[in-house]
Parts: C-alpha cells; structure tokens; sequence
C-alpha cells in the first residue's frame, strides 16, 4: 500500500520554532518528527511512501531524498495549504489502489499503524478525556458509523487521530468542498468512506499530535524513553552517566561531566567539563554545553551553545542560539499554576506546571539574564546583560 505522509502545513502554532524548519522536521530524538510517521509506515509495509509538502519543502526533500530505508519517496507539492483534503489530491496523480494517509507532525503507536494497514478500509482512534476538542468517531458494532469536529455532545470519547487506510475509490472523493474555517477538510472524505464502506476503527495505545512547542518537548520525552543507551562518541573516564545515555560517534563527553538519563548527546556535540544534563533532553548536533551548566528535560537544537554557568530546564532552543554566562530560566511559578505560552497571539494553557522558554532560531542572551517561565524568543530576539525578561520578545 502507498502511504501519503502530509507535511505540507505551516506549523503556525509552532513558532516560533518553525519560523525557518518546517514542523516536521524539528528534532524527536535522532530524527525528525516526520520520519518517525514515515518509519512506522514503512515499518507497517507501506511499498511507496508519498511526501506532500509545500512550506519550506525542500528541506523535507533533502532529508528523505528519492529512496528511504529502501522503499522509494515520492513527493507532491501543495501550492497552497488549503487543508488536509486538499493535501492528499495534491497525491492524487500518484495513487492508486487502496492508500494510507499519516499526519506527519502526529506520532504513533508503530504497531497500530500495522493494524490500520491490514484492516484497511480503517482509522485510527484514540481514547481522550476531552473529546470536545477532536474529531470525534461514532462507532456500532465494530464499526464507524459517523465522525463529527469538536462536538458539544461527544458520541463517544474516540478521537480521530488523523491516520487513516482508504480504500482505490475515496481518490475520486478528495475534492470535497470547504469547510467553515475555510479548508478542505480529510474528514468530510472520511465521512464519504464511512457511508459506503464498512470502516473498522483501529484504536491506538498512545499518540500524540505534535503542533505545539510543549508537545515537541513532550514528542522528546516519549522518543527518548525508548533509548537504549549506546557510547560510540569521546566519553571521558572522569564523566559519570547513569540511566538510558546516547553518545553518538564524534560527540564529547569531558571530565566532571554527570548525565542522567534519558539523553541522547548527537554527533559533534560538545558536554563539559562538569556540566549537569538531566533527562529528558537531547543535546543536537554541534551543540555545546559548557562548564557549571544544568539542563534538564529539554531540546537544545544543533549548533546551540549554551557555554557556562547558566539553568536552563523544560525549554526549547532553536537551532545557533548563543546563551550568554549566568542565564537562567525560571520553570515553575511559585502559585504552581500550568505555564502559558503564547499560541498565534494567544496565551493558552501547555497544561504543564513545568516548563522554560521557547527560543527561536539564532537567539542571544545576555550574561545574567533571567528568563521568566513561557516565554517565546522570535528568532534572532537578544536580552541585554542583567536583564529580567517577563514578556515575550
Ligand atoms: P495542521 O496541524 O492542522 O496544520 P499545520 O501543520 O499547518 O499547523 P498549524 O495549524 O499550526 O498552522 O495539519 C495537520 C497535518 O496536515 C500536518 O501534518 C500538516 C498537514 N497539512 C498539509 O499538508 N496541508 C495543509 O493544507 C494543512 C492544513 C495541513
């Protein structure tokens, strides 16, 4: 079966991390967030898979290239992000038979997406707490029987988690009209298969739709659990790891250093001396985290460098971020209140009583500055030395 993969979305609520990387390829451990959806579809026995991208789709391109871990890619460009629907059709040309479609910013249990595959016409389906706020199947004897966006009355507390196996004839139903918001929705193409076909609901032991900074550290803290820990890299005698640790091969590792897992430290990347990193937290590619540095449950981008004595814990660095001596971030409010972050102008709940600060791209810090918990760095954003930052700049 051909899996189409959409990565052709703007990311908007991910910025400003994918302000200049498209959302799926921001880092979840050794790869990016879309190559886990593609490894689970390949994995699943998908004999093509069919990237759609659109923003900033080259670097989707480059990364998978013409062929990928043996099975061919192919790749079709969305002009416009005009929604899901409007995503697959953009596949269409290259379809035929049944097909898989994946969301390539969600991450999924691997196994289920054998099961969508094998029981295909299928979807996959989560139990939330909240359905309210998902697509929301019904289902009768085994099957689905409807699907409805964010009821006010949930049939059931099935979520659509956006991984579907259709099958030959829904290519002719992909030009479905636009919605409210003014999208073409792949749930009214959902809803066309669900009333003539008979469509089995395959249900997942964990997902999780990665559109959110706090979801990528949460995306992170998931990949990372399932470590096995592995040092091909420069680990110094004098260093003290303990739990699931990485060291990729031409990554260092000096005296006074102490690593609790899980972390994965990538290749060329640079830890101590006597640096504290707790897990979860993956340390990028050339990064560089110096002396009397602690981090801890946090993704520090490629070619960040974060050189001495400073905390940084439950935040996200951008890629080239230069963090000047003494800057600490601030992860929890004294009250213990959920942490907000600002989302397309909003300042909305991460439900996380811990959590740092989100710097984009090529940020700099003054020595001594002092982050306050949710705050959002544009990229290229500075702090002045000494200064307290209470406001997202
Ligand atoms: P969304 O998360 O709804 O959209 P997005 O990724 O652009 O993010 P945001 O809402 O923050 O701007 O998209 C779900 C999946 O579908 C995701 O993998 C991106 C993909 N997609 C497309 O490929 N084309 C589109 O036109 C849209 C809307 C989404």
């Amino acid at each position: 079966m051909k899996a189409v993969v959409l990565a052709a979305g703007q990311g908007t609520r991910m910025r400003p991390l994918s302000e200049s990387v498209p959302k799926p390829m921001l880092p979840v451990a050794d790869r990016p967030l879309a190559a886990h959806t593609v490894d689970a579809a390949i994995d699943a026995g998908a004999d093509e898979i069919v990237l759609v991208i659109g923003y900033e789709g080259e670097t989707v391109r480059d990364y998978f290239g013409p062929e990928y871990r043996g099975v061919p890619v192919s790749y079709a460009v969305q002009e416009e992000q005009a929604g899901t629907a409007d995503a697959v059709d953009a596949a269409s040309p290259v379809l035929e038979g049944p097909f898989a479609v994946l969301n390539g910013d969600n991450l999924y249990d691997p196994a289920a997406i054998d099961r969508l595959f094998d029981a295909c016409p299928a979807v996959c389906a989560i139990e939330v707490d909240e359905p309210r706020n998902y697509g929301v199947l019904s289902t009768a004897d085994g099957s689905v029987t409807g699907i409805v966006e964010k009821p006010d009355e949930p049939p059931t507390n099935l979520a659509n988690a956006g991984a579907y196996a259709f099958p030959a004839e829904a290519r002719e139903w992909l030009a479905v009209p636009a919605s409210e918001r003014g999208e073409h929705e792949i749930t009214d193409v959902v809803a066309r298969v669900i009333d003539e076909y008979d469509v089995t609901p395959v249900t997942l032991e964990r997902w999780l739709d990665v559109g959110r900074p706090w979801e990528l550290l949460a995306a992170n803290e998931w990949h990372l659990a399932e470590l096995d820990g592995r040092i091909d890299g420069d680990v110094s005698d004098d260093a003290h790891l303990e739990g699931e640790v990485v060291v990729e091969a031409g990554a260092t590792v000096e005296p006074g250093v102490v690593i609790e897992g899980p972390a994965l430290i990538r290749e060329g990347a640079e830890v101590g001396p006597n640096a504290y990193v707790r897990g979860a937290t993956l340390i990028g590619r050339d990064a560089e985290i110096g002396h009397a540095v602690e981090i801890k449950n946090s993704v520090v981008s490629r070619g960040t460098s974060v050189s001495h004595l400073s905390y940084i814990g439950d935040s996200v660095l951008g890629r080239d971020v230069n963090v000047g001596a003494g800057t600490n971030v601030a992860n929890l409010r004294h009250d213990d209140a959920a942490i907000e972050f600002t989302v397309k102008g909003d300042r909305v709940s991460t439900g996380r009583r811990k959590f740092g600060v989100v710097a984009g791209d090529g940020v700099k810090t003054g020595i001594n500055t002092s982050l306050t918990p949710g705050l959002r760095l544009e990229p290229g954003a500075t702090t002045m030395p000494g200064e307290t930052v209470e406001r997202d700049r």
